[in-house]
């Protein structure tokens, strides 16, 4: 029996600019776990070292309690394979917490802070260093902080602490302080009346950037973000007005003209997200009003990624409304902000339940640490990376046909879009009696599932079988079960039936 063949599409054309700048992929890889907040990454000759509040690691798949290897706060994987390597030094005492991690320039040594009182065996208070080859503890960086590490930036000249002390090796220095390689407190000094948490260095262009939450900086008001002299610790740059009040700086990080601000606000009209400012002159490039805290910030090939738990993301380009959902990773455009449609995800899981609280880039693999014992649905504690490709995950949640047929010959099969991780636009495979018939595309998000419809036209009394299946180019979806059409001819009733 001859069908004709002729059939009609609707489809929207793509709306999102074709120029988006390339993300990774939203496909974890296998990664190890703690059983504790990770707080910091760093990454140096092909180790990625985790700092936090955990005891034991376990291996890709193993559930909590199974398979543990014991890491005291402290952990070193190969950054491209993710095996555990045997650098183990026990962080413990106070609060028993590694809180920042920091390589040396050329990678030979690694900074360690946070609260803490013994390293491996060694009396300690809070900061010290590893050489990377051998994983040993040198003897001559052993700073005495009187309260928590919580950044730590390097530079061939300083090794820069930023947290809650108010004094080093017995002298004063309120919540930051810069010291030489070998542990000796340099002159450098400001007063700041709240946590240090974020320091960048930009020593081409005569600043430190110091993040927390603050108010006053060298006795001037400063909201949680100021610039400082590298040798002096002078005030060189405030930003007067980029964060409101009760709203911290969480990180920092840079490219090599911009820099990059994660910011958690607590009550109301605060600020949450992200913003972008010029390492030179100082000038905000951008800012997102995205709320859900964000926590962790790392720059990529033009592409920001962060952590937070975002939410009413309706005001920033390619963003979402308030609802239900909340999204932890998020990846921008460092030009201007949009979101582009890189979405994997974690739930909030443990601690305060913010999900991802560390990013770093090492090599080209995305490191990703956090309280999270969830990615993307499947249970994963508080470590996960993505990497460039390839693409290995299908779209989620296969569309299922509905249609109608009249008299005439013509089906009309509808559909809900699918959503893909890392795949804004998604083809979908229509098959009439095992053959395919049709193939359109359309964008489409988690929070924008439009209805889709496909216009068929077949002999006027023949029954047909329809499937459909989704791909986002790579990876296709399983067919559907068959949607059983009867174009019952010019008498008769029209009859649909779908069978399951
Ligand atoms: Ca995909």
């Amino acid at each position: 029996m001859a069908l004709l063949a002729a059939a009609s599409l609707i489809t929207a054309s793509a709306s999102a600019a074709d120029t988006d700048e390339k993300t990774l992929t939203a496909d974890p890889l296998a990664t190890w776990q703690t059983d504790g907040i990770v707080w910091s990454l760093e990454y140096a000759n092909g180790v990625v070292y985790v700092g936090g509040t955990f005891n034991k690691v376990r291996p890709p798949g193993a559930k909590p309690g199974q398979r543990e290897v014991a890491r005291k706060n402290f952990a070193a994987f190969d950054a491209r394979t993710g095996r555990l390597l045997p650098c183990a030094l026990p962080f413990s005492g106070a609060g028993n917490t590694v809180r920042a991690l920091k390589a040396s320039p050329a990678d030979a040594v690694l900074y360690v802070g946070g609260s803490f009182t013994k390293a491996g065996r060694a009396s300690v208070a809070s900061a010290v260093a590893l050489n990377t080859a051998g994983c040993s503890l040198r003897k001559d960086f052993r700073p005495t902080m009187s309260s928590f590490v919580r950044a730590i930036e390097v530079t061939d000249n300083a090794v820069y602490l930023g947290g809650d002390f108010t004094r080093v090796n017995g002298r004063e220095r309120e919540r930051v302080a810069a010291l030489t390689s070998s542990g000796s407190l340099l002159p450098f000094k400001a007063e700041i009346d709240g946590p240090v948490r974020a320091l960048l260095a930009a020593p081409e262009f005569g600043k430190l950037l110091v993040g927390g939450n603050f108010n006053m900086v060298n006795g001037d008001l400063e909201r949680s973000l100021v610039a400082l002299r590298p040798v002096t610790g002078k005030t060189v740059l405030s930003y007067p007005d980029w964060l409101p009040l009760r709203s911290s700086v969480q990180a920092l990080t840079r490219d090599a003209t911009n820099f990059y601000v994660a910011a958690e606000g607590r009550g109301t009209g605060i600020f949450d997200g992200r913003l972008a400012g010029r390492l030179g002159g100082g000038e905000m490039v951008w800012k997102d009003t995205c709320l859900g805290a964000t926590q962790a910030v790392a720059v990529h090939n033009g592409v920001l990624y962060s952590g937070s738990h975002a939410h009413n993301c309706r005001d920033t380009p390619g963003g979402f409304d308030e609802g239900h959902f909340r999204q932890h990773f998020l990846a921008q455009s460092v030009r201007d902000r949009h979101i582009l449609h890189w979405f994997p995800d974690t739930d909030g899981g443990t601690g305060e339940g913010n999900g991802p609280r560390a990013l770093k880039m090492a090599g080209q693999i995305l490191w990703a640490g956090g309280e999270f014992t969830t990615v993307n649905d499947r249970p994963q504690q508080s470590l996960t990376r993505f990497t460039a490709g390839p693409d290995r995950g299908a779209p989620q949640e296969p569309p299922q046909l509905r249609g109608s047929a009249s008299r005439t010959g013509r089906v009309t099969l509808t559909w809900r879009a699918a959503w893909d991780r890392d795949n804004a636009e998604l083809k979908y495979l229509i098959y009439r009696d095992g053959k395919l018939v049709a193939s359109p595309t359309r964008r489409s998000t988690e929070w924008n599932r439009p209805t889709m419809r496909y216009t068929d036209s077949v002999t006027p009394g023949s029954r047909h079988r329809y499937r459909i299946a989704v791909t986002d180019g790579q990876n296709a979806s399983a067919r559907s079960k068959a949607l059983v059409v009867a174009a019952v001819g010019a008498v008769g009733a029209e009859r649909t039936k779908a069978r399951r």
